[in-house]
Formats: C-alpha cells, sequence, structure tokens
C-alpha cells in the first residue's frame, strides 16, 4: 500500500506544473493525479470515527425538549446523534442518520411522507403508536417497526402518565447524497385509519393478496417474539453470536432495500472474534450489558446507548456479565449488496 509505487500517482509538484494546475482551475477543471490517490483508497477511508452515545446522558436532554418545543412545530422532536466526523450531513455514521424521538402523554403528530426510508426501535415507554399508509402500528419497549419510503406516517403516544422515547434510523444522508430527497405534507393533516389490526399481522397473507411493494408486509416485529426466537436457536455466527436479520416474509431479504436491521443475542461469556465489512451499523444495546472493540476503541455499553461501526472498521463484541445481552442494530448492507460493493473479512492472527 506504497503510494509511491508505480500504479499509483506519484508526480511532484514544480513550478511549471503549479501553473498548470492554476490554468485546469480557471476553467473548473483539474489533474486526476493530484488526487487520484485520495479518491481511490487502496481500501475504505472512512470519515465517521467509532462513537459510543450514552444513554444515561442523553436522556436528560432528551426529556428536556418536551416542555421546550411543541413536537408539531419541531416536525419531530428528536435529538440526533450526529458523528464528529459527518456533522456536515447530520449523519451518525457513514450515510445512515439516527437519532431520539420522544413524544410525551396523549399527543399526536400530523402526518407526512418522504423519499428517505424510516425505522424505530422502542427505547422506553408504553402506548406509543405510528400510522402507516393507514394501518395503525402500536410498539412497546425494544419493539421494531418500519417506515418504508414515501408511506405517509404520524405518530403519536396515547399513555396517560409516561413520555416514549424510540429511536429513529434513517437513510437520509444517502438520498440526499445521491439528490433524491422528496418531502410532503399530507392535505388534511391526518390519516384515516383502515385498520387497527395489521393486515399481516398475524404473518397470514389474505385472501387473493399478492404483495408486490418493495418492503416487508409485515411492519412491526414485537420483541417477545424477536427474543424467543433468538433464545431458541442453537447456531452461533463467532462475530456475532446468535444473529438474525428481521426479513421480508415475501423475499426472505431484507425489511426494507436500503436498510436492514439485526438482533444478536450474546450469551453470558460469549466474548466474539473480530471481523470487518464494508457497511456501516448503528448498534442500539436493547438488554443487558456488555463491551465491543471498534478499531481498537473499547466501549462499555448498557440498556439504551448506542454505538456506530464504521466501514471496514475491525470490529469485535463480547457479554462478560452472566445475564443474557442483546443488541438491536441497523445497517446499509442491501445497498452494498446490491451494488455489488459487499466484502467481509475475518482476523486470523
Ligand atoms: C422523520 O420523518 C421522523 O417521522 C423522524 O418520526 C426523524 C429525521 C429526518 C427526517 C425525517 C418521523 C426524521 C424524519
Amino acid at each position: 500500500m506504497d503510494d509511491t509505487a508505480i500504479g499509483r500517482a506519484r508526480v511532484s509538484d514544480t513550478p511549471e506544473l503549479k501553473e498548470y494546475y492554476k490554468e485546469l482551475a480557471a476553467l473548473d477543471a483539474g489533474a486526476l493525479w493530484t488526487v487520484a490517490n485520495e479518491i481511490e483508497p487502496w481500501y475504505p477511508q472512512p470519515r465517521s470515527v467509532p462513537t459510543l452515545w450514552r444513554y444515561e446522558e442523553l436522556r436528560p436532554l432528551v426529556r428536556k425538549a418536551l416542555p421546550l418545543v411543541q413536537a408539531d412545530d419541531a416536525g419531530r422532536r428528536v435529538v440526533m446523534l450526529v458523528n464528529p466526523g459527518r456533522r456536515e450531513l447530520s449523519a451518525a455514521v457513514g450515510l445512515l442518520y439516527t437519532g431520539l424521538q420522544i413524544m410525551g402523554p396523549g399527543e399526536a403528530m400530523t402526518a407526512h411522507r418522504h423519499q428517505a426510508s424510516a425505522l424505530r426501535f422502542v427505547i422506553e415507554g408504553t402506548g406509543a403508536w405510528t400510522v402507516v399508509d393507514g394501518q395503525k402500528i402500536r410498539v412497546g419497549p425494544r419493539d421494531f417497526a418500519i417506515t418504508p419510503n414515501n408511506t405517509w406516517h404520524e405518530h403519536g403516544n396515547e399513555s396517560s402518565d409516561a413520555p416514549v422515547i424510540w429511536q429513529d434510523g434513517l437513510d437520509i444522508p444517502l438520498v440526499n447524497a445521491l439528490d433524491a430527497g422528496f418531502y410532503e405534507v399530507l392535505p388534511g393533516l391526518y390519516q384515516p385509519v383502515e385498520s387497527s389490526t395489521l393486515r399481516y399481522g398475524g404473518h397470514l397473507l389474505p385472501y387473493g393478496d399478492i404483495w408486490r411493494k418493495p418492503y416487508s408486509p409485515i411492519f412491526a416485529y414485537p420483541w417477545d417474539e424477536s427474543y424467543a426466537a433468538l433464545r431458541s436457536f442453537p447456531v452461533q455466527s463467532p462475530f456475532d453470536g446468535v444473529i438474525m436479520e428481521y426479513s421480508n416474509p415475501v423475499t426472505g431479504g431484507s425489511v426494507m432495500p436500503t436498510m436492514s436491521a439485526h438482533l444478536q443475542l450474546l450469551a453470558p461469556g460469549f466474548v466474539s472474534q473480530e471481523h470487518r465489512h464494508t457497511g456501516s451499523v448503528v448498534y442500539t444495546a436493547a438488554l443487558g450489558r456488555g463491551y465491543s472493540v471498534v478499531d481498537g476503541q473499547r466501549f462499555d455499553w448498557q440498556e439504551g446507548d448506542i454505538f456506530c461501526v464504521p466501514s471496514w472498521a475491525w470490529h469485535s463484541h463480547a457479554n462478560v456479565s452472566s445475564e443474557d445481552a442483546v443488541l438491536f442494530s441497523f445497517n446499509d448492507f442491501p445497498v452494498m449488496r446490491s451494488l455489488g460493493f459487499y466484502r467481509e473479512e475475518a482476523r486470523c492472527d
């Protein structure tokens, strides 16, 4: 990985070249060899840095927003998690956005839709609901739900006493990097609710129905079922413990075309091997405590903590406690895979 080797750009500046570069710049042009090594690195060079956001520290500030802004004035009342290397994109890692949204008891928000896809993972509180294209979905702690791109959505909290805090995950930085963003407010502001039971909620395909949309017809994945599935499965990955992908039952693939999500159980005493892959991942400690090592940096996490793994960063996970530890995560692997960019490597030394 030597930039002075033949095959890499290795032209030294001279007074004539500097003059020449100025002439090119005046025409909005440039010499490729001045930037070639930077724009074609030997391997991915993410600007994102491994980061841990502690729930204990963020929670008081998220709650502070409740009386400070009306949810509908803010659009959504969300504290976003900003990677120090991605501030200009409002990204948590790579081209993924995440934030903590708080909804007060009895609160209901207006509907909108956008090109970005969204997912939710409930951190605390009961009584949260979201209406996605007319279907009302109720979610409780550790439940996972999706709001695929261009679906109308509005949310609320029907509990009488406590706020709900859920984590939003969106692909907005990706959509913006591709200059493909659109946003609409629903005329009339609120969706008529077609059904308070989910059409495909029991994983049953209604008679005469063919699902043709590019995302999962199962909009919500309740924690109890997911955790029970993890606990009953005997095979574990050396890198991730018992890991399962929330899937679209129509395709067997990811829940949405741009983002996928996983749930993984690290059994007591489990210490994973290290691996790395292209694609960015945002992890949330759903249950228990443990630690992850990302690019040599150790992050000790407990419930509600969120951390990220930038593309191609070595990482491993461990649970040295005597209780189960579960990580929820979402990623951009479907984008990587569909473009042929996915690569993975195990550390063997
Ligand atoms: C959005 O629509 C929601 O609907 C949350 O709850 C966070 C962040 C950026 C853009 C749109 C929501 C968002 C968002």
